[in-house]
């Protein structure tokens, strides 16, 4: 086989006269896929997948292969600006780096002095690999406030990991495990974090049965042995029912249950209240069908859980991870192989490390905007939008006058997007580094041209917890754009940062990789590095939590006021918990499935990708839509007590009429006005971010799980 692809890339180098092939490392998405860039007159000219990477064996998606359309888009920003007249009045003067740099770092220093270093707020959005750049910056200078998608994406899932049983578990597909369910989770569209589709697949091809939980049927859901298609939002009581039947039926793993576990007699009192005929009732999947699930995942070793956003964005936020979480415990599946592997980083400075949150001062980071009233995210140096919406527009707790964003688009990605539209026009100060003049962007007071993944050398993968890390090679330069990396080490320089970065931002390289006793000219020339593989570890170490257990019971969580013990909650807005909502708005809308070609608010000026996907689209059931006189490929009209905007019906029968499901992220670049379109489509009119909805321990706005109405346009 390698004989055969190499000996094939040989051959494309001289049918199609390519000059070079350098390997990297993609990241149009979190990133993970080795690439083969052939490059021809300095210019790329096409991308493949590299067959002897771990991560996805040569092979790509759709984004991977239309990156070169990125980086020569010739809306591309390619030099800073500074704005010429009125906010969002489109109106721009070109500057130089210099200009730009000095302007940024003078309102740094001044607000600083003025107002203390929290009123300056860095953002950036999910992990594009520069949030310990970020993190760095922002601890050295003292603010607490990093703005992050973190309330409500990944770091619920980091923070409920690590107070459970030490770090966040992945599954070890390399390792064929027999069972799996995928809860809220369309890996073989979204490919996130640490997990590629087409390891999955090759699991299931290996006969691996399926249980998937998602209110529709997806590909996945299609292809599982059973699949729960349960009401929006209601996961958490679904898992404890799940665990109910395992303890009931003694199907638990008592070995791991005796010696590893923290609190399993309130454990098992609390799944007592949890017997089928309820979470029958509450979560519209028939108890049969859960008995089936539950007997099946227990008996099945190893087993594993490929969990995703949908059960983090909701009020039940930091419950569903550690439901989930038991339920990968009492099964006796943690750090086995084929199960939930505690995988180990190569031994480099980590991203916590490298974003110096011990640099933080006690006193700056207890000023954290919202940290007493979400105390988990609070202790992940992790905020909740809304609390930098209110110090803006409100002045509380103490004022916000500045907001530095570097790869985030929160016009379009966060709840109650007209409040956050208003917080931007409202800011003293904004900056923001980007590919694109993004609907936030147009905002801003300076924009700086960011260079793409093939245009800066990094160590890619270093975030994550699967235990590779990979090179990233810079394959071309455009314009005058720059990595937010080297951009952010120059920054540093000038508000008096200097004695911890380097020179140039390779000096920050090799000081990720020197516990390792290597720099960065060495490992660019790596194909990649894995930490050491090891089972069962904590049988010598214990768990790295506050009991060395695995904490069902978390005492982390018990000391920051909150019930230790999973429980459900009534989505905010829903059937049983607003009913005369309920009557006015009477579909449950679930908002942001991912799409193949999209990320988020990118990549709809890419001409391969938006030939695939022209229009926004809401997924309505074909009863549903009959009732509501619409059609196959209308614009439709949905509404919920904030707002509303259109998106064109798609008529869907794979899930119950009563849900409707919205898709996110829309602007249209093509749109030439300042605002490019951001209030047309954007599902996040719709949602909601009142602190009372959120949870209330990770802050996690509840966008999947509101209520609408829906009618012809
Ligand atoms: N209603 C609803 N809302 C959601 C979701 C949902 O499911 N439903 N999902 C949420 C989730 S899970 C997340 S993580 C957030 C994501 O929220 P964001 O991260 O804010 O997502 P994007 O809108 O893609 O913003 C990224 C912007 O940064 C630019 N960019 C990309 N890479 C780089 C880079 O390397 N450097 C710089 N400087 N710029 C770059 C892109 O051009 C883009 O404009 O959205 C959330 N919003
Ligand atoms: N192509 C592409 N890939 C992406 C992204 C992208 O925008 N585009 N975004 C990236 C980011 S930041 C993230 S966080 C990941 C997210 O990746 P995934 O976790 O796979 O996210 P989604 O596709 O939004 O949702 C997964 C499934 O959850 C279901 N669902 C909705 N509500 C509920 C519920 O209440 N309970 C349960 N159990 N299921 C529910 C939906 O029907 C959907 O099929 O994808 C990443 N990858
Ligand atoms: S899944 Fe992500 S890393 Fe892999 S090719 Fe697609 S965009 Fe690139
Ligand atoms: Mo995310």
């Amino acid at each position: 086989m390698d004989e055969f692809v190499h000996s094939n890339t040989e051959r494309e180098m001289e049918v199609y006269g390519y000059d070079s092939v350098v390997k990297s490392h993609c990241r149009m998405c979190h990133g993970g896929c080795g690439v083969l860039v052939y490059v021809k007159d300095g210019k790329i000219a096409k991308i493949a997948g590299d067959p002897d990477c771990p991560i996805n064996h040569g092979t790509l998606c759709s984004k991977g292969i239309a990156a070169s359309q990125l980086v020569y888009h010739p809306d591309r920003l390619t030099y800073p600006v500074r704005r010429a007249e009125s906010k969002g009045s489109g109106k721009w003067e070109r500057i130089s780096w210099d200009e730009a740099l000095d302007a940024i770092a003078e309102k740094i220093l001044k607000y600083k002095e003025s107002f203390g270093a929290e009123s300056i707020v860095m953002g950036y959005g999910t992990g594009r690999e520069n949030e310990a750049v970020i993190y760095r910056f922002a601890n050295l200078l003292g603010s607490p406030n990093t703005l992050t998608a973190g309330h409500f994406c990944y770091g619920p899932r980091i923070a409920t990991t690590i107070i459970t049983c030490g770090t966040n578990p992945i599954v070890d597909y390399e390792n064929n495990p027999k069972c799996i369910i995928t809860w809220g989770n369309n890996l073989v569209i979204s490919n996130p974090d640490c997990y590629k589709g087409e390891p999955f697949s090759t699991a299931l091809d290996a006969g691996a049965k399926l249980i998937a939980v998602d209110p529709r049927l997806t590909r996945i859901a299609a292809r599982a042995d059973i699949w729960l298609p349960l009401r929006p939002g209601t996961d958490t009581a679904l898992a404890l029912g799940m665990c109910n039947v395992i303890v009931q039926e003694e199907l638990y793993d008592k070995e791991f249950v005796e010696n590893y576990v923290h609190g399993w007699n309130a454990f098992v009192r609390r799944v007592n209240e949890y017997p089928l005929k309820k979470v029958e009732e509450i979560t519209w999947v028939p108890k049969e069908k859960i008995q089936e699930a539950a007997r099946l995942f227990a008996t099945t070793k190893p087993a594993a859980i490929q969990w995703g956003v949908a059960i983090e964005q909701q009020v039940n936020c930091a419950d569903n991870n550690r439901a989930l979480l038991a339920l990968m415990g009492i099964t006796g599946n943690i750090d086995v192989q084929g199960g939930q592997m505690l995988f180990s980083s190569p031994k480099i400075r980590n991203v916590g490390q490298f974003g110096a949150h011990k640099m933080l001062s006690k006193e700056q980071a207890e000023k954290r905007l919202g940290g007493d009233r979400f105390r988990l995210a609070g202790n992940f140096a992790i905020i909740n939008p809304k609390c930098v919406w209110d110090a803006i527009l409100e002045e509380e707790p103490y004022p916000v006058k500045m907001l530095f964003f570097i790869s985030s688009n929160p016009v379009l990605t966060r709840g109650n997007a007209r409040e956050v539209y208003r917080a931007l026009e409202a800011v003293e100060f904004m900056a923001v580094a980007e590919f694109f003049m993004t609907p936030t962007a147009e905002l801003a007071d300076i924009v700086l041209p960011a260079a793409t993944w093939l245009e800066m050398d990094y160590i890619g993968d270093f975030w994550k917890r699967h235990g590779y890390i990979l090179p990233r090679r810079k394959i071309v330069q455009i314009g005058e754009c720059r990595s937010d990396h080297e951009m952010l080490n120059d920054l540093a320089h000038r508000v008096g940062q200097g004695e911890h970065w380097w020179d140039t931002f390779e000096g920050g390289l090799d000081h990720i990789l020197e516990p390792m006793g290597i720099t960065w000219k060495d490992f660019e020339k790596m194909d990649y590095i894995r930490g050491d593989v090891n089972y069962r570890k904590y049988k010598e170490k214990g768990f790295s939590t506050p009991t060395g257990k695995f904490e069902l019971y978390s005492t982390l969580l018990e000391k920051w006021g909150y019930d230790p013990l999973p429980q459900f909650r009534e989505p905010p807005e829903g059937p049983n918990s607003s009913p005369e909502i309920y009557k006015k708005y009477p579909y449950i809308l679930i908002t942001g499935r991912r799409q193949p070609g999209f990320f988020h608010t990118e990549n709809r000026q890419l001409p391969w990708l938006r030939e695939l996907h022209k229009d926004p689209v809401v997924e309505i059931h074909p009863e549903t839509a009959e009732k509501e006189g619409i059609g196959e490929g209308d614009w439709v009209i949905i509404e919920s007590p904030r707002g509303k905007v259109r998106q064109r019906a798609r008529l869907f029968a794979g899930m119950d009429p009563r849900i409707v499901s919205a898709e996110h992220a829309w602007w249209f670049p093509e749109n030439k006005d300042p605002g490019h379109g951001w209030d047309e489509s954007n599902i996040n009119i719709l949602t909601s971010n009142a602190y009372e909805d959120c949870d209330p321990a990770m802050g996690a706005t509840h966008v999947r799980t509101l209520l609408c109405k829906i009618s012809p346009r």
